[in-house]
């Protein structure tokens, strides 16, 4: 039983003035809300980002808010985020737990995954299996409601040797139902089931929540369009099918999914995008290379121009679907990355120190199996995983040493900022000063090689200000397959 909400009136007038306000691309929402608290500014080519004006409050207005916003492709338009599969961070993807944490952590939208069961129900699941994510195998078509309910979700982004939570496998209604006070939520994978999409939209009164997205012909999506007036949706463009733009016309979609390889791609080019962004949204991901050529999260987070800020002032995002919730929305509040805080040492794992093999570090194979040739001749095995630039191939017996200059005498804890998909995933020892080794520390699964996680140690340390050595080792009597982004200490006391 779903509980009707404001947004229950897909009918004739609100179907109206939305159908009217993208068709004329009306640069604010068309008459169902006439609450004006638009106090937001965006980054522009001549300015930084700008604080947004009320984030992350949730409560009834949030939703109607952002429903506006997205209809909003002026000058002024604010940037929107969305949450890739939710806050998964915080939760399993694609649950309902991570619908909550994406808008309680200030994303706009939620960007999630549906596909029908066997019995023809709308439920939220990425692959076309369910093996990655539950305790179940085969394919999501082969489950029953019931019996798909029966699966619990694996944490975080699930894989093989992830842990289950007690979460299960969500409806599409159920997701509506959590988003629909609280922001837009991204159908993605969803177009085959379109139908049923709809009729879950209009069953729980979120018409004005979900937004459609296909690549499929014109044609087609103006055939759904006009048979659903009201339905929000957003057009995908790679080089391929640009032409899309064109043949939509003056019936415009309230947004485009650009999608580009490389910022030579002709979908990427400024005459083209300043066209698409006079007519309508323009959303860019940021979540690996080659949906935005290498402008990606973790290069935003190492230098936000390297990677968000670009995305806005040259190729006119205006909503941008990300893995790093909370880091873009530092940014859109700060325009500050992944900083060091004030009063912390951070050193990159790929900075050890110099001296070579047996003096700096021991390495275990020979060569740099990562590819990133930053440090000639060496063994330590370093990568660019879609901007993060770490230390990978961590192996029992290796170990690495690192200069750091404390600025302050005082007791530092430190912590590692680190990635891998297995459990148990590595251990380390830590030396100050060539003295002795700290207990063992437990390297965590992060569930993916490519999400890194800052994860405390417990070691803390007195040191006084000026240079020391950290000596970092890996136990060889220990399962080791994690990669080191950073080790960071952070000042405790004094
Ligand atoms: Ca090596
Ligand atoms: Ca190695
Ligand atoms: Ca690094």
């Amino acid at each position: 039983m779903v509980t009707p909400r404001f947004r229950r009136t897909a009918t004739s007038a609100l179907a109206v003035a939305l159908a009217s306000a993208a068709a004329v691309g009306g640069t604010s929402a068309a008459g169902p809300f006439s609450d004006a608290d638009a106090t937001t500014a965006s980054p522009t080519a001549d300015s930084p980002p700008l604080a947004h004006g009320s984030k992350g409050h949730g409560g009834k207005n949030a939703a109607e808010r952002s429903y506006r916003d997205l209809l909003d492709h002026s000058d002024k338009a604010k940037i929107l985020t969305a949450a890739h599969r939710g806050q998964w961070r915080d939760a399993p993807e694609n649950s309902l737990p991570a619908i909550d944490a994406a808008f309680d952590d200030g994303a706009e939208i939620v960007e999630l995954d549906v596909r029908l069961t066997a019995d023809g129900v709308p439920v939220l699941m990425h692959d076309e299996t369910v093996d990655r994510t539950t305790n179940g195998t085969g394919k999501v078509s082969s489950f029953t409601l019931a019996e798909i309910r029966e699966l619990r979700l694996k944490e975080h982004l699930g894989g093989a040797q992830t842990a289950l939570t007690d979460e299960r496998v969500p409806t599409l209604a159920e997701a509506m139902e959590a988003a629909a006070d609280r922001g837009l939520v991204n159908l993605d994978k969803g177009w085959p089931a379109r139908e049923e999409i709809w009729d879950v939209l209009v069953d729980t009164g979120t018409v004005r929540n979900g937004l459609f997205k296909s690549n499929a012909p014109v044609a087609e999506v103006q055939a759904f369009r006009d048979a659903h007036p009201g339905a929000l949706y957003l057009h995908m463009i790679i080089d391929d099918n640009l032409a899309s733009f064109d043949e939509f016309g003056d019936h415009q979609p309230v947004g485009y999914e650009v999608v580009f390889g490389t910022e030579q791609d002709a979908v990427a080019r400024a005459p083209f995008l300043a066209r698409v962004a006079g007519e309508s949204r323009v959303w860019i991901n940021s979540m690996w290379n080659g949906l935005a050529d290498h402008l990606t999260d973790e290069a935003s987070l190492i230098d936000p121009s390297r990677g968000w800020e670009r995305l806005v002032t040259t190729f006119r995002a205006s909503m941008i679907q990300t893995d790093d919730v909370v880091a873009i929305e530092r940014w859109l509040r700060t325009g500050e990355g992944d900083t060091v805080p004030r009063g912390s040492v951070r050193v990159q794992a790929e900075d050890y120190a110099p001296g070579g093999e047996g003096v700096a570090y021991h390495d275990v194979d020979a060569g740099n199996r990562g590819g990133l040739d930053m440090r000639p001749g060496d063994d330590v095995d370093i990568s660019d995983a879609d901007g993060n630039v770490r230390v990978s191939w961590m192996r029992g017996g290796e170990w690495l040493t690192y200069e750091v200059e404390v600025p302050r005498t005082g007791t530092y804890e430190l912590s590692a900022r680190v990635s891998s998909p297995y459990t148990p995933a590595g251990a380390y020892t830590v030396a100050f000063d060539g003295g002795p080794e700290s207990e063992r520390v437990a390297v965590l699964s992060t569930t993916s090689h490519n999400k890194q996680e800052l994860q405390a140690s417990g070691v803390a340390q007195h040191l006084t200000k000026g240079t020391h050595s950290v000596r970092v080792s890996l136990p060889d009597d220990a399962y080791q397959n994690w990669n080191l982004d950073y080790l960071q200490l952070d000042r405790v006391t004094h």
